[in-house]
């Protein structure tokens, strides 16, 4: 018999933390109930994949031109109908979606939130067995409620963020969130099917020596990013340099890591992506809001994610996120051989 007694779950600390929110009904509670419920049943999916038909390519493109995997679609289709079930939820934006995705029922038309989400990130890893995720970040809606949610509740800056969080599925499946009171972690106890938490009150390292890049694309980068890459790779004892660099290509497995140990990760403009790969409202402000909460930091080279108007939903940004003193490192070449 495995011992639970010192163990908090998921739902225990949801409920617990409501106390964060003076006036709180246990809407968000409830929504966020529902995301540990639709973790819990991609997470079955994903660990299966191997096994069943669920791999290989769903035939379909998502918006972005890339070959929908089943399991995207799997997880978009499980995501979107917790979120219906919980009430709590108006409307979805998703990644694997081109427009929104409006709930119409009267109890929808009622409810507070909306919420946005890539429901698996780094999909192309899937059949490789590297880890993937899920990331989200949900708002308070700012259309009346009673009526039907509009483009004009997600088109909002990241500051306003109510909750923001992430699934990784790895070589344990953890479910990682702030509402603005600090980060924690969740672990998935397989054998209770409890995420539990293992991971209090995060803090990401003020320093680090992991970049995370796609040295691919150097060619491409700005000069300032070069310069960074270089810096990072000369000897310097003092500084820990030259840096260690991890790339993973699945964006919540290389920020996971850097949170944790600290480092930092950039997706700059290149070429093929002019304004960056990454897409503010469901992959940069969930991940910028968690940076920030874990003492870390997540800008465009420039400003603060968070501080971003969103001007569509699958917006492109450059990315720059983890350890502060990297990040404002890297700020400093940008703005000497860029002028950013
Ligand atoms: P590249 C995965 O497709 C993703 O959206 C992120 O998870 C990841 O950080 C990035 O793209 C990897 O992009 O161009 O390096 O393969």
């Amino acid at each position: 018999m495995t011992e639970h007694n010192n163990v908090q779950t998921l739902n225990q600390f949801i409920i617990e933390r409501q106390s964060d929110h003076p006036g709180a009904k246990g809407e968000l509670s409830r929504l966020l109930h529902h995301v540990g419920i639709a973790a819990k049943i991609v997470n079955r999916a994903v660990n299966k994949a191997g096994l069943v038909d669920i791999l290989g390519e769903h035939g379909d493109q998502n918006v972005q031109g890339e070959d929908q995997q089943k399991l995207d679609v799997f997880a978009d289709t499980h995501f979107i109908d917790a979120l219906k079930a919980s009430g709590e939820c108006a409307a979805v934006a998703s990644e694997e979606n081109e427009d929104i995705i409006i709930f119409e029922d009267e109890m929808a038309k009622n409810a507070k939130y909306v919420f946005c989400m890539d429901p698996l990130d780094g999909s192309s890893n899937i059949d490789v067995n590297v880890s993937i995720g899920t990331i989200f970040s949900i708002f308070e809606r700012v259309t009346p409620r009673g009526q039907v949610a509009t483009m004009e509740d997600f088109l909002q800056e990241g500051t306003k963020q109510v909750a923001a969080g992430y699934v990784i599925y790895g070589s344990s499946t953890m479910l990682v969130y702030t509402t603005g009171n600090g980060v924690n972690g969740f672990t998935l106890d397989p054998s209770i099917g409890e995420f539990c938490l293992s991971h209090p009150n995060i803090k990401t390292p003020k320093s680090g020596t992991i970049y995370s890049i796609n040295e691919g694309n150097y060619i491409n980068f700005p000069q300032g990013v070069k310069k960074y890459i270089k810096y990072c790779q000369e000897k310097d004892a003092r500084s820990k340099r030259p840096f260690t660099s991890r790339y993973i290509g699945s964006l919540v497995a290389d920020f996971h890591r850097n949170l944790l140990k600290g480092g930092i990760f950039i997706y700059p403009q290149t070429n093929k992506n002019p304004d960056g790969k990454l897409r503010l409202t469901y992959e940069c402000n969930p991940v910028a809001f968690i940076a920030e909460q874990a003492g870390g930091m997540a800008t465009n080279g420039d400003i603060r994610i968070l501080e971003i108007k969103p001007d569509s939903i699958h917006q492109r940004v450059p990315f720059y996120t983890g350890s502060t003193n990297m990040v404002k490192k890297t700020e400093e070449f940008l703005h000497f051989f860029n002028n950013i």
